[in-house]
């Protein structure tokens, strides 16, 4: 049996979804897995997609500035990845199919109804969010040109959500809000940052944090730099057409592509993703026969292995945790 999984990246056009999804699956090596009994498979389509993507951000670092569009190329479609997930040395195909779906970033904020339904089934569908932000638009222009959209989304979406979910709030670009650790809360590692979402995102937080949603709603704020060796510089007109403003990085350390903390999200949504699978496959009687039987055991025994790494992570933000998962 294989049993797929949705996983989402949500969020306007711009704000880092394609390079989010690339950048953590990239990170995806044995070595990930080494302290855990588990086995994974990429698929062909995301290892091509990764490779050719990450040439693309070094080349782009060969440069003296990034811009916008010297990276990845704008989505045009929805785009799926799958990560095989399994008990290690288990026969393929794994048990767990992971699906991540990158979308079109217009669809969120082009106030099409169709495109908009689709961001809803997706959402609807999705046991993790992954919602990327503009770090360098927050925190220089106080600017985030999604949060009402979104906000608009989960509340449709999530009104009457009945199973467990997780959201993961991840400010990209984020390499000039990182501080190696000082003796002041404000020289915490990215503390600026998340302060910051936490005050531009209130009305979603408080929305997930409300009654109905605690039990099943976890909310993570988990930062991410795709790039690394570059600093934020200035802000350009995205097109001569329009006034939208997009971030413009100096290369600090040329063709050298350094990303930092791109495993974050991934090592947090795949511990809530394993200790939910163990929880649903030990329901009922058939349930506690396998559990008996031991069979389930490698699912919530990695899911605390991948939670113990996340506690060395400094500078994320666990907003909420729904005491359903191991982190
Ligand atoms: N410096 C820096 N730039 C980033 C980062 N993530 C994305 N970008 C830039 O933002 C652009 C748009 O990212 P993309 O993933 O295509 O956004 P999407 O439209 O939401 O899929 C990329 O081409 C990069 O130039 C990051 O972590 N650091
Ligand atoms: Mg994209």
């Amino acid at each position: 049996m294989n049993k797929t999984i949705n996983v989402s990246v949500l969020g306007a056009a711009g704000v880092g979804k394609t390079s989010c999804l690339i950048s953590m699956l990239d990170n995806l090596k044995t070595s990930f897995f080494e302290n855990t009994n588990l086995q994974f498979a990429i698929d062909s389509t995301a290892r091509k997609l990764i490779i050719d993507e990450r040439k693309k951000l070094v080349n782009c670092l060969e440069k003296g500035t990034v811009e916008h569009s010297n990276g990845i190329r704008p989505t045009a479609k929805i785009t799926k990845y799958h990560l095989g997930l399994g008990k290690r040395g288990e026969k393929f195909p794994l048990p767990y199919n992971i699906e991540f779906t990158d979308h079109p970033g217009g669809w969120l904020t082009s106030g099409n109804v169709n495109e908009l339904n689709h961001i809803k089934d997706l959402v609807a569908n999705s046991k993790v969010l992954i919602i990327p932000i503009d770090s360098a638009s927050l925190m220089e222009l106080d600017n985030d040109v999604q949060v009402k959209s979104l906000l608009s989304v989960l509340t449709d979406v999530y009104s009457n959500l009945s199973d467990p979910r997780l959201v993961i709030l991840a400010p990209m670009k984020s390499e000039k809000y990182f501080v190696a650790e000082g003796p002041n809360m404000s020289n915490r590692p990215y503390y600026e940052l998340v302060k910051k979402v936490q005050d531009k995102y209130e009305n979603i937080i408080t929305f997930l944090t409300s009654k109905s949603l605690k039990r099943n709603v976890s909310v993570v704020i988990s930062p991410v730099q795709t790039l690394g060796s570059c600093k934020l510089m200035y802000f350009n007109s995205s097109d001569e057409s329009s006034s939208k403003e997009v971030p413009v990085f100096v290369v600090t350390q040329r063709g050298v592509y350094a990303p930092q903390h791109t495993e974050r999200p991934l090592t947090y949504l795949l511990s809530f993703i394993l200790k939910n699978q163990y929880d649903i496959a030990s329901q009922g009687f058939r349930g506690m026969i396998r559990n008996l039987s031991g069979e389930l055991n490698y699912l919530n025994a990695s899911s605390e292995e991948l939670s113990q790494l996340c506690m060395d992570y400094e500078g994320v933000k666990i907003v909420q945790n729904s005491g359903i998962t191991n982190f």
